[in-house]
C-alpha cells in the first residue's frame, strides 16, 4: 500500500510523514498533494482565532467531541511562538490528549519557530492535504494577531473569533482585523464579569460594518465546563447551511482559490528573486545609477 493509501486507512505515521513532506514543500510533498487534490473539497474547513489565552484550545477540544460524531476531525494547531504565550503549546498538548486515543481523531501541532510567512503558506497545502485524505471536518487554530496569521484564519470555510470578557477587547478585535473575518463570535470565559457587556459592545459594533447576507452571530461559551458549546457547534454549521445554499460557497472557495495560486507564485518567486550572478552586470549599472533599480527589477523579471 502506497503512504496515501495508509493515511486514507487512517494510519497516523502515514498521514504525519506525508504532511511532513507536504509542510517542507518537498518533491514528494507536491507529488502528493497533486494526487489527492482531486478527491478533496468535502472536508469543512472551520478556523478559530483570538487573542492568545482567549480559551481557543479548549473550545477546539469541545468542537472536536461535538464534530467526531459525525465525521473524521483534523486539527491543525498554529503554535504561537511568542516567549509569552510558549507555555501554553504544552497545555494544548495535554488538553488535546484525551483524543489521542480516538482513530476518528487528528491533531498536529504547527510549530511557528519565528517564521510566519512560512507558516502562512504551509497552512493552506496542510488543509488541502487532509482534506484529500479524507477527513471530514479540519479545525484550524491560530492566534489572532499579525496579518499572515489572520489571513490563514480568514481562508477557512468558517471563521470562529474568539473574545472574553473586559474592557475594550472587542476594541482590540476589531484594531486587529478580527471583526471582517468573523462568521461566528464567541465571548468565552463567560464565567466571568461583564460576559454581557461584551456581547452588547460586539452587536453594536458589528453592526456598524457592512451589511452582509449572513449576521454573524455571538454566541457565549464556558469552555473549561461546556457551556454553550453545543450552541457554538449549532452557529458554525448553520453558518455551513447558509454558504452552501446560498451559492456563497462556490463563491469563497473560488476567491481562495485565487488567494492560494497567487501566494504560490509569490513564493516561487521570490526564491527566484535573489540576485544570481547573472545579474552582477545590472547591479553594477544600479550602482553607477545608469540604470534605476525599479527598471533593473523589471528587466529581470522579464526574463525569468
Ligand atoms: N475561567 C475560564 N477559564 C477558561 C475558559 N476557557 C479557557 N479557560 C482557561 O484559559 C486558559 C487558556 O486557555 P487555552 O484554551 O489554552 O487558550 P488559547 O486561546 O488556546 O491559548 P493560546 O493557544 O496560548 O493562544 C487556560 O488556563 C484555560 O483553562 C473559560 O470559559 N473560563
Ligand atoms: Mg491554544
Amino acid at each position: 500500500m502506497s503512504l496515501i493509501d495508509q493515511a486514507r486507512a487512517g494510519d497516523r505515521r502515514s498521514i504525519a510523514r506525508l504532511i511532513s513532506r507536504v509542510e517542507d514543500d518537498t518533491e514528494e510533498g507536491r507529488r502528493a498533494l497533486t494526487a489527492v487534490y482531486p478527491a478533496g473539497g468535502a472536508a469543512w474547513v472551520t478556523g478559530i482565532t483570538g487573542a492568545p489565552g482567549s480559551g481557543k484550545s479548549t473550545l477546539v477540544d469541545r468542537l472536536i467531541r461535538a464534530a467526531a460524531a459525525e465525521t473524521a476531525v483534523a486539527v491543525i494547531a498554529v503554535d504561537p511562538s511568542s516567549p509569552f504565550t510558549g507555555g501554553a503549546v504544552l497545555g494544548d498538548r495535554i488538553r488535546m490528549q484525551d483524543h489521542t486515543g480516538d482513530p476518528n481523531v487528528y491533531i498536529r501541532s504547527m510549530a511557528n519557530r519565528g517564521h510566519l510567512g512560512g507558516l502562512a503558506d504551509a497552512t493552506p497545502r496542510v488543509v488541502a492535504l487532509l482534506d484529500g485524505i479524507g477527513f471530514g471536518e479540519i479545525l484550524v487554530e491560530t492566534v489572532g494577531v499579525g496579518q499572515a496569521e489572520i489571513d490563514v484564519a480568514s481562508s477557512a470555510d468558517t471563521v470562529v473569533v474568539v473574545l472574553n470578557p473586559g474592557w475594550g477587547d472587542s476594541i482590540q478585535a476589531a484594531k486587529a482585523g478580527l471583526l471582517e473575518i468573523g462568521d461566528v463570535f464567541v465571548v468565552n470565559k463567560a464565567d466571568r464579569r461583564g460576559a454581557d457587556d461584551a456581547v452588547t459592545d460586539l452587536m453594536r459594533m458589528l453592526d456598524l460594518g457592512p451589511e452582509r447576507s449572513w449576521r454573524p452571530p455571538v454566541v457565549t461559551t464556558v469552555a473549561t465546563d461546556g457551556t454553550g458549546t453545543e450552541a457554538l457547534w449549532s452557529a458554525i454549521t448553520d453558518h455551513r447551511r447558509h454558504l452552501e445554499e446560498t451559492g456563497t460557497l462556490r463563491e469563497r472557495r473560488r476567491d481562495r482559490a485565487v488567494r492560494e495560486i497567487e501566494a504560490a507564485i509569490r513564493t516561487r518567486l521570490r526564491r527566484r528573486a535573489s540576485l544570481g550572478d547573472a545579474s552582477n552586470e545590472v547591479l553594477a549599472r544600479v550602482v553607477a545609477r545608469t540604470v534605476d533599480p525599479w527598471a533593473a527589477a523589471g528587466t529581470i523579471v522579464h526574463t525569468l
